[in-house]
C-alpha cells in the first residue's frame, strides 16, 4: 500500500499523543460504563464508519464573484486521488471518492483504478453533470437538460448519464447521482407540470440503463441556478420522482439544499419510512447552498439527523443502507484540512447518536414527557466523544491529531512545488 504521508511520521506523532489519549479514553470509558455503554464497542463502530470525499472538494470552489486558488491544488483526477489519500490517511474514515463527470473523465479508467487501488481507495457514487455546457457539446443546457422542451437536448442529457454509468462501472461504483439545475427564472417561463413530466420521462430512460445492482439517487435543491422555480426543488418532488422512476431510484439529501430552518431530520425520517433514502451530501449552511464545512454551524442538526439514522438501524428498518458523502466548497481554507474536519464531524455525530438511550427515549415519548425526551437526546449530544474518535484513528494507523500531523508533513508545500499550475478543475459556481 502506498501512503502520501510517511507512516513513520504518523506513528511518531501518535506515540507522543498516546499516553494522554489513553487517560482521556479510560476516563470516558468509565463514565460511559455507568450509563450502560461500552467504549470498545463504540470505538469499533467509529472504526467502521466511512464517508466518501467529493473529488471536486479537493480544490477551492470560490463563489460567483471570484475564486482565489490555493497553492498546490490538484490539476487532474490523479492528483485529486492523491489528496483524497491524504484525507483518508489522516482521518481514517474516508476510503472512497465520489467523482464528477465529465470533470474527472480520463482516457484510461484502468489506469485511474490502478492509481486509486495503490492507495487503498475505492469509488462511491458517480455524479453526472448536465448543468454546464462542455466545449465539445452539441446542444446547450442553458434552458435545462433532462426537462428541456427540446427532445434532442433531453436525449443528449440522458446519453451523458448513461455514459457516466459506463465510466462508473469501470471504477467499481454502484450508484449514479443525478442533480440538475433545470428550472426557470421568471413566472410563466416554464409550464410546471410539463417540465416535470419531461424530467420523469428522462429519469425513466436513464433508469432503464441502470445495472441491476446499481441505485440511482436524485438530488433536490431549492434554487440556484434557477431562481424562480426548480424542477426538483424539494424532497416532495424528489420522492415523487423517485417513486415514479423505480424501486432502485432514491432521494439524496444535500443538507444545504433546503430553506433555512427546514426540519431536515424529519425529511430523513419520511424518506427512511418509505425506503427512499438513497444517501447524503453532508455540509453546513447558513443561508442556502453555502457548502460550508460539516458541523461548523449546526452540529445539533447533524446529530439529530444521525439520531434518525441510528434509530433506523436500531429498528432494523428494511432496505436501509444510505450512502454518505461530503459535498462542500472551500474559499478560505486548505481543502484537505476542511475535508478532514468535516469527515470527523460527521463521524462524531454518528457516535453521539449511538449514545442515545433509545428505550428511555421511547418511554418518555409514550408518556408525553417532552422535557425528559429532549434531555435524553441532549445527554448524548453533550458528551464529548473526541477520545473515541481519536482512538479509532490510532487503531487504524490514522493520525490522532489529524490536522497537526498533516501540517507537520509539509504535504501542501511539496504539492505547491510539484503542481505549479494552480488552475484547479472546478469551474462554475454550483
Ligand atoms: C449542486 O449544488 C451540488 O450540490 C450537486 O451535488 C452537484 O453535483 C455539486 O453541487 C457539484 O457542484
Ligand atoms: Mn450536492
Ligand atoms: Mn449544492
Amino acid at each position: 500500500m502506498k501512503y502520501p504521508i510517511s507512516p513513520d511520521l504518523v506513528a511518531e506523532k501518535n506515540d507522543q499523543l498516546t499516553p494522554d489519549l489513553q487517560k482521556d479514553f479510560d476516563a470516558l470509558g468509565e463514565q460511559l460504563e455507568r450509563r450502560g455503554l461500552n467504549i470498545q464497542a463504540l470505538t469499533e463502530q467509529a472504526e467502521a464508519f466511512d464517508i466518501a470525499v467529493p473529488s471536486w472538494g479537493t480544490g477551492t470552489g470560490g463563489t460567483r464573484f471570484a475564486r482565489f486558488p490555493g497553492v498546490g491544488e490538484p490539476r487532474n483526477i490523479f492528483e485529486k486521488v492523491e489528496d483524497c489519500a491524504v484525507i483518508n490517511q489522516m482521518s481514517g474514515c474516508t476510503s472512497e471518492i465520489s467523482p464528477h463527470f465529465p470533470w474527472d473523465a480520463v482516457d484510461d479508467f484502468t489506469e485511474l483504478k490502478a492509481h486509486s487501488d495503490q492507495y487503498g481507495l475505492g469509488w462511491s457514487s458517480v455524479n453526472s453533470n448536465t448543468f454546464q455546457d462542455q466545449p465539445d457539446q452539441e446542444r446547450s443546457y442553458k434552458y435545462g437538460s433532462l426537462s428541456h422542451a427540446d427532445a434532442a437536448v433531453r436525449e443528449q442529457a440522458v446519453a451523458h448519464n448513461l455514459q457516466v454509468i459506463e465510466w462508473g462501472k469501470q471504477l467499481g461504483s454502484k450508484v449514479l447521482t443525478v442533480w440538475v439545475g433545470d428550472g426557470s427564472n421568471h413566472p410563466g417561463q416554464q409550464h410546471f407540470q410539463r417540465a416535470f413530466e419531461r424530467y420523469l420521462a428522462s429519469a425513466k430512460a436513464i433508469y432503464q440503463g441502470l445495472p441491476n445492482d446499481w441505485e440511482m439517487h436524485i438530488e433536490h435543491k431549492m434554487f440556484e441556478p434557477a431562481f424562480y422555480s426548480t424542477v426538483i426543488q424539494d424532497w416532495g418532488s424528489n420522492i415523487l420522482a423517485a417513486m415514479e422512476t423505480g424501486e432502485r431510484c432514491k432521494s439524496l439529501v444535500d443538507l444545504g439544499h433546503h430553506a433555512p430552518n427546514v426540519n431536515i431530520e424529519m425529511i430523513v425520517s419520511r424518506l427512511i419510512q418509505f425506503k427512499k433514502l438513497g444517501g447524503f451530501h453532508f455540509n453546513d449552511s447558513k443561508y442556502g447552498d453555502d457548502d460550508l464545512d460539516s458541523g461548523s454551524l449546526h452540529p445539533y442538526q447533524q446529530f439529530l439527523i444521525f439520531n434518525e439514522l441510528v434509530d433506523a438501524e436500531h429498528r432494523k428498518q428494511e432496505g436501509f443502507a444510505p450512502a454518505y458523502m461530503l459535498d462542500q466548497s472551500h474559499n478560505v481554507t486548505d481543502p484537505i484540512e476542511s475535508l478532514i474536519n468535516s469527515a470527523t464531524e460527521v463521524q462524531r455525530s454518528f457516535i453521539k447518536a449511538l449514545l442515545v438511550d433509545r428505550n428511555a427515549l421511547e418511554n418518555y415519548q409514550n408518556d408525553n414527557d417532552a422535557i425528559m425526551a429532549s434531555n435524553t437526546l441532549k445527554a448524548a449530544f453533550n458528551t464529548d466523544v473526541s477520545p473515541i474518535l481519536a482512538m479509532a484513528r490510532k487503531n487504524k494507523n490514522a493520525a490522532i491529531d489529524s490536522l497537526a500531523t498533516y501540517r507537520a508533513s509539509g504535504y501542501r508545500q511539496q504539492a505547491a512545488k510539484a503542481r505549479p499550475d494552480t488552475g484547479g478543475s472546478r469551474s462554475g459556481i454550483v
